[in-house]
């Protein structure tokens, strides 16, 4: 007997997930955990004959040889399955966008998208199964509840593609509409009240903040609209949340403002998210909360003096070029050093351009291998001085979208700090 089953607390895209698999495993059971969240038992509520769903009291486990799990690959957070763990002989199949869980399996369909019921749909899609209207208004509500109709960084455009499926599938947003709608539940207003109970103000440059950090198990819908209020009831010019997922072991960091002098697109920008002035949004793996803070603050007061200097984490000693060497040898220093591109000095030792190979393309003869560097090289160069901080040096190369920025002390390079050192800041932090 083949029998598939999802997570406890299930939500929309771990019944969608269930029901997809039952298409591509026929002649499996689908089996609901008993606990189900309160969105989708009012949804059941109506909806549960349409779909043959079994209990995990209904399951003869020494019959059952093959097990399909969706939505998770965690053990423990499987219900009533506990006899099938040491079952030697059982073949296992998982279909998850969770990076983690410990059920070991060859037959692994792990990948990170917003929904797990994105990846069961394109197979389906696939292996041209039917599916019928309510099949895939079903599919769509998990998929839209996962990724926050579309809005959750952890999107794919693969995501975007299984709603347009579906929606070519007839699924109907009426019906949807409906049943997603309680955005603002018991989770939200716990953390709401949460919230407000350990609201700190901070004054900065004459605008008021907050600073919220919180714990969460597993990810929380509509943090975004938990945080719009926070605001408004705390009263202050601009508000952050970060959430802290220990389940998954990730942060979301959202932001809201109401002036123009903290642009919140901007800040989550530099921390690798998005977002416009008024709102945005980040999503950083393993990162610790205290350090996120610390981070905002800085950019927010725009404090140059960062307690970590650009000296402490660029890169150096600098390989440079003088201007007046041929093409040709900054060509072959570059292939050596495996680099695109390196700072050009005068005589003196000041930086007086960059040659990268993106400046090789401008070349047109062969023979012009032969020219001086400082007849092809950028001359607009951005540098830093070696005291400003990782925060400045990151927002040059947002401003400017290049890669590597030399560090000067005076007029002299001392070093180059790349996108790399700025990503070992940001998400590994300073090394000790
Ligand atoms: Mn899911």
């Amino acid at each position: 007997m083949i029998i598939i089953t999802t997570h406890k607390e299930s939500d929309f895209d771990a019944l969608a997930s269930l029901i997809a698999a039952s298409l591509l495993y026929p002649d499996a059971k689908p089996v609901l955990p008993m606990s189900v969240n309160a969105n989708l038992k009012a949804f059941l509520a109506i909806h549960k004959d349409l779909f043959k769903l079994y209990s995990p009291k209904d399951i003869i486990f020494d019959h059952v040889t093959t097990l399909v799990v969706v939505d998770t690959h965690s053990w423990n957070r499987l219900d009533g399955m506990e006899q099938l763990k040491d079952n030697l002989d059982l073949e296992i199949i998982v279909w998850d966008h969770h990076s983690e869980g410990d059920i070991v399996t060859p037959h692994k369909h792990i990948r990170e998208t917003g929904a797990t019921v994105t990846l069961l749909v394109k197979e389906i899609e696939k292996q041209k199964k039917e599916i019928t209207p309510i099949q895939a208004t079903l599919f769509l509500m998990g998929l839209y509840e996962d990724t926050g109709n579309m809005s959750f960084p952890s999107t794919l455009p693969e995501d975007a593609y299984a709603a347009g499926f579906l929606l070519e599938q007839k699924a109907d947003l009426h019906i949807l509409s409906t049943f997603l709608r309680q955005a603002y539940g018991k989770k939200q207003k716990d953390i709401l009240f949460q919230m407000i109970q350990d609201a700190k103000r901070k004054e900065i440059g004459g605008f008021s903040i907050s600073i919220a950090k919180m714990e969460t198990a597993g990810r929380i819908q509509n943090l975004a609209m938990v945080l719009q209020m926070y605001r408004e009831i705390v009263n202050v010019d601009a508000a952050f949340g970060i959430f802290k997922d220990i389940e998954r072991n990730k942060c979301m960091v959202i932001g809201r403002s109401s002036i123009d002098e903290i642009n919140i697109g901007l800040l989550m920008r530099s921390i690798g998210g998005g977002g416009h002035p008024g709102a945005g949004s980040a999503l950083l793996k393993a990162v610790n909360p205290d350090t996120i803070e610390e981070i905002l603050l800085e950019l927010i007061s725009g404090n140059q003096h960062s307690s970590v200097m650009l000296s402490d984490i660029m890169s150096y000693p600098v390989v440079t070029i003088n201007e007046d060497r041929k093409i040709k040898t900054a060509a072959m220093k570059l292939r050596e050093l495996g680099c695109t591109g390196m700072p050009v000095v005068d005589k003196e030792g000041k930086i007086v351009g960059v040659i990268s190979r993106r400046d090789f393309k401008k070349l047109r003869k062969s023979k012009e291998m032969n020219s001086p560097v400082k007849a092809f090289m950028t001359r607009n160069v951005i540098t830093i001085s070696y005291d400003k901080s990782i925060i400045e040096a990151a927002r040059l190369m947002i401003k400017h979208d290049i890669g590597r920025i030399p560090v000067l002390k005076k007029n002299k390079i001392v070093g180059i700090i790349t996108r790399s050192d700025a990503m070992t800041y940001f998400y590994d932090l300073v090394p000790d």
